[in-house]
């Protein structure tokens, strides 16, 4: 199996970490964010984006899809019973729609413009996304006061998809630490080996 991805992809860092962490092979593909525009690349996936799973005639996109495959593979990430397969993918979806997006707009903003020179930030981009972000930090916050773990009493894929788009957070300028419970839980993610090798390593 091949992944096409770059290691500063919070995206491309969610089924990196399902593969680190139960072990399973793959055969990393760096793509430069410059080339996912090529025509080369845009054979891989027209949609020009990453992360990609390669499996010899199947082609998979979408971070959170390639989760689940990935993971369908050895035991350990996903929970037994139909509710509790459902509420991990209740947590994905919220992930993309309400947790990621936000977070994904702030890194944007601080981090790639001045990055890249792509002009000013937009501080209303800016507000709107703090605004979506802490309301969303605000209700993962509180199911984490009741329970370890999204779902269940062990880790799931559902807390690496949600982890990874916190990886830009605080460089970003999203607060955590209004979120006792948010942090703590992230705290005991960012202790395994899995989340420790893929973190993002700027310039190297
Ligand atoms: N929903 C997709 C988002 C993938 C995505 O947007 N990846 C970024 C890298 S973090 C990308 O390829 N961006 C290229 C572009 O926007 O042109 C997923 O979860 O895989």
């Amino acid at each position: 199996m091949k992944l096409y991805q770059n290691p500063l992809s919070p995206n491309a860092r969610r089924p990196a970490l399902v593969a680190q962490h139960l072990g399973i092979a793959i055969e990393s593909v760096a793509v430069d964010f410059k080339e996912l525009r090529s025509p080369e690349f845009l054979k891989v996936n027209p949609a020009g984006r990453i992360p990609v799973l390669v499996d010899g005639d199947f082609v998979l996109t979408e971070s959170r899809a390639i989760m689940q495959f990935l993971a369908s593979k050895k035991p350990g990430l996903v929970p037994e019973g139909e509710r509790a397969r459902a509420d991990v993918a209740r947590w994905q979806f919220w992930d993309a729609e309400h947790f990621s997006a936000p977070l994904s707009t702030l890194a944007f903003e601080k981090l790639l413009k001045p990055m890249m020179g792509m002009g000013e930030p937009s501080e209303s981009a800016i507000t709107e996304a703090l605004t979506r972000y802490e309301r969303s930090a605000k209700v993962v916050d509180a199911h984490l006061g009741k329970s370890e773990w999204l779902v269940g009493s062990s880790m799931t894929i559902a807390d690496l998809s949600v982890a990874a788009s916190l990886t830009y957070a605080v460089p970003s300028g999203a607060p955590l630490d209004p979120y006792t419970h948010l942090r703590a839980w992230f705290g005991r993610i960012r202790e395994l080996p899995a989340w420790k090798s893929t973190e993002p390593k700027p310039g190297g």
